[in-house]
């Protein structure tokens, strides 16, 4: 599949400083130091609808990884998968009367639109489940080889018993896990399964869905898990710098990834750290393609909103905050953009050296990006009060907003 164009990163003077970030399987911070390539690999959308805020919150979180990592003049080697085979996906098909496939790519030129505007720098590989089931089928045969699989009426199940590291990202005890495997596509009820939360590898070709040639695990289709694990170890290797998604995601997709890695490679771990955003909720709920309660970043950009305010809605929440999306937060974004932008349009203003470093530093703790946008806003409050004589601070202030926040002042 292909991404979307890369905006251009300006160069900032000085380095960027090495990522202290809250990692959810030591439940503490960790200092990343990846080499001179950085290995990022984010969760990608299931195409069945739009991108609303919530998504949009997460791919910013790990924008900004991405940035501060470019700072310290590293490489980024960042995958993401579109999950472009699974139930949600043609459940809201037959609803809906659709073609499937004409469904998934329609959302995901959708979203590519929607990650340009934003400024989100596309993955260097972005890759869909249906392409990568030739990758898929041959680990789920090893696994099964392994006894780390078995089948159930033709389905394949992974055995959690196979990793001794199972439970090492989440750290939920085992009912915690039963309660969110039934809410999150697992079947704990399923009578036959070694160990209720067993997730799917393979499942058996269904009457009237889509299947796969999947050699000797007979005609199917992927388990959700298995899908970015394939294209993760394809694509980055085992121990990659970080594995992120919104924390929805912490149980069970990515405890499941990981045991899948870990078993398949006899290796641990799947990545150095697990890094999770917060929910993005409306009207008191998590938003949801399944509750229907969404805010799209396309409905606002055709209503004429600057996606550099859409942005800058997103970087006002800290990305571990769970948030609620109200039309106040936008009203504010648009106001600090309009503040920001008459304060660099101006051909000189107060020094902006410190202002590079506090942004920095922000963003290199734990993604700080609310005390980012703090710094900013006093640098454009002295530069309305006072000015300055500083002929090179607006050009710098630019380019730091846009290198390091991905916002186009
Ligand atoms: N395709 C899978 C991941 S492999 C999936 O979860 N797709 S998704 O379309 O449901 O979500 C895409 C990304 O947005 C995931 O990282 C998910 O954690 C995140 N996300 C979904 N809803 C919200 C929300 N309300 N707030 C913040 N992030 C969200
Ligand atoms: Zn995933």
């Amino acid at each position: 599949m292909h991404a979307w164009p890369a905006s251009e990163v300006p160069a900032l003077p000085g380095s960027g400083r090495d990522l202290r970030i809250h990692d959810t399987a030591t439940g503490g911070r960790v200092t990343l130091v990846p080499g001179p390539v950085a290995r990022i690999y984010v969760c990608g959308i299931t195409p069945y609808d739009a991108t609303h805020m919530g998504h949009a919150a997460t791919y910013n979180a790990f924008d900004l990884v991405q940035r501060v990592w470019l700072d310290t003049k590293r490489q980024v080697h960042y995958v993401q998968n579109v999950t472009d085979i699974d139930d949600p996906l043609l459940e809201r098909a037959v609803r809906d009367g659709e073609d499937w496939t004409a469904l998934a790519e329609r959302e995901t030129a959708l979203f590519r639109e929607d990650m340009t505007a934003l400024r989100m720098l596309p993955p260097r590989h972005y890759v869909g489940a249906v392409e990568s089931i030739p990758k898929i089928v041959p680990l789920v045969e090893r696994l099964r080889d392994a006894g780390a699989a078995y089948e159930l009426e033709g389905d394949i199940y992974f055995s959690v018993a196979a990793d001794p590291a199972f439970g090492s990202v989440s750290g939920l005890d085992a009912e915690a896990m039963r309660l969110l495997s039934a809410e999150r596509g697992g079947d704990p009820e399923r009578p036959g399964k070694k160990n209720p939360l067993d997730p799917m590898l393979w499942m058996a070709a269904r009457p009237g869905e889509p299947s796969w040639d999947g050699a000797s695990l007979g005609p199917g289709r992927p388990g959700w898990h298995i899908e970015c694990v394939a294209i993760a170890l394809d694509h980055l290797g085992m121990g990659f710098d970080l594995q992120g998604g919104g924390s929805d995601l912490v149980f069970p997709h990515h405890e499941m990834g990981a045991s899948h890695a870990q078993a398949l490679t006899g290796e641990h771990p799947y990545a150095q750290a697990y890094v999770h955003a917060g929910m993005v909720a409306l009207d008191g709920e998590k938003m949801s393609k399944s509750r229907g309660n969404l805010v799209f970043v396309s409905a606002l950009r055709r209503q004429g909103v600057d996606p550099a305010a859409i942005r800058l809605s997103l970087l006002s929440h800290h990305y571990r905050a769970d948030w609620e999306w109200t039309d106040d937060v936008l009203t504010e974004a648009v106001e600090r953009l309009a503040r920001w932008r008459a304060a660099v349009s101006r051909p000189d203003g107060p020094s902006a050296d410190a202002l590079v470093e506090e942004v920095r530093e922000a963003l290199a703790d734990d993604l700080d990006a609310p005390r980012a946008l703090a710094a900013i806003d006093a640098w454009a409050a002295a530069q309305s009060a006072e000015g300055g004589t500083d002929e090179g601070a607006p050009g710098l202030v630019s380019r730091t907003a846009d290198a390091l926040l991905g916002v186009a002042l």
